[in-house]
């Protein structure tokens, strides 16, 4: 068996190589897996942990949080503080930044992240999985403020994720192609198990939730149209559907062999741009999907070069295979 790379060696080789992850951020990194780790043990728990069902509060989105979702943000509140390698946080979680306390030092990173994403999925036993970006400080800054999140998706240093499923496997790209570490949890660590992850241009599997399409836009429409008229239609050939819920989970399947998402823009809200969010969800999965050769706008424009405007901000989602997203676009 070939020898395996751990998270940590695999970080230390690409800093030295080509110095994409100064010390600060590969020990952010090396932070944000090991909080990944503690969070897969308690959703692995399930009923056994009491961790399971509402935590009876709700978000700054208005949604009803589950205990995981706050065990989560928790979890990676108190990994990240005390570091001396972040300047703040913001989480899916939380309505306003978190100042990292002055009893600490203070580092010029952001972190940004959806502590458990898809947590519908959570009393099922289906996968779920942590959304994380890491942005910089502006340079002449004197101290955090919300504004110094606002960075466009393009700014952002390193991006990933870690889904809860089968496996718990992480997720990374710091600029340089986009690796995957699955945790072997006789060892306890992230092991490599694949680099320069690739999307094929082209796929036959798309993923979106059916059950919206009388509020979709037309051009979405149209696509998926296309698509359900299989071989005898204007594409010729045959697509398959997937739609689990979790972006974490559908992304993953799409990094794994192709495919696309989209969670467009419709009708039922036309005042908001979408249902996903851009600082800590699309943006970390556009990065990700573009470092492996695939696409990602919001149906007019690429995703990483929307300039935020609010911290917990919607935007519409269209991302996976090249080919296919510009397809999409190109109807919009
Ligand atoms: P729907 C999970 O709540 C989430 O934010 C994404 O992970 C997922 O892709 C989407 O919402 C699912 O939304 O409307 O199909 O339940």
């Amino acid at each position: 068996m070939a020898k395996r790379i751990s998270l940590t060696r695999y970080l230390v080789e690409q800093q030295r190589v080509d110095g994409l992850i100064p010390g600060q951020l590969r020990l952010l990194l090396e932070v944000v897996a090991r909080a990944c780790k503690s969070i897969s043990h308690a959703v692995n728990k399930g009923a056994l942990g009491g961790v399971l069902g509402s935590a009876e509060s709700e978000n700054v989105q208005g949604e009803v949080q589950k205990k995981l979702d706050i065990i989560a943000n928790e979890v990676l509140i108190e990994a990240n503080e005390w570091g001396g390698h972040l300047a703040g946080m913001a989480s899916e979680e939380m309505d306003g930044i978190y100042v990292v306390p002055n009893r600490y030092p203070q580092g010029e990173y952001l972190l940004l992240f959806d502590p458990l994403d898809g947590s519908s999925n959570i009393d099922v036993n289906v996968s779920i999985g942590t959304i994380f970006s890491v942005l910089k400080m502006p340079e002449d800054d004197r101290g955090v403020d919300a504004g110094d999140f606002l960075q466009k998706g393009s700014q952002q240093v390193a991006a990933g994720y870690c889904v809860y499923g089968p496996q718990t496997t992480l997720v990374l790209t710091v600029g340089d192609g986009v690796a995957m570490f699955t945790l072997d949890r006789e060892q306890g660590s992230f092991v490599l198990t694949q680099e320069k992850v690739r999307i094929p241009a082209d796929t036959k599997e798309f993923a979106i939730n059916m059950s919206n399409m009388r509020h979709w836009d037309e051009p979405v429409k149209r696509y998926i149209d296309e698509c359900l008229q299989g071989k005898e239609g204007p594409r010729g050939k045959d697509f398959n559907m997937r739609w689990i819920a979790s972006m974490v989970a559908d992304v993953h399947r799409i990094m794994t062999r192709g495919g696309i998402f989209m969670y467009p823009w419709d009708k039922r809200e036309p005042n908001k741009p979408g249902k996903l969010r851009l600082m800590y969800e699309a943006n970390p999965m556009a990065w990700l999907v573009e470092q492996a050769g695939g696409a990602a706008t919001n149906g007019k424009q690429r995703i990483l070069d929307i300039e935020p405007t609010q911290l917990h901000e919607r935007v519409s989602v269209i991302l996976g295979s090249k080919n296919e997203v510009e397809r999409v676009t190109s109807y919009h």
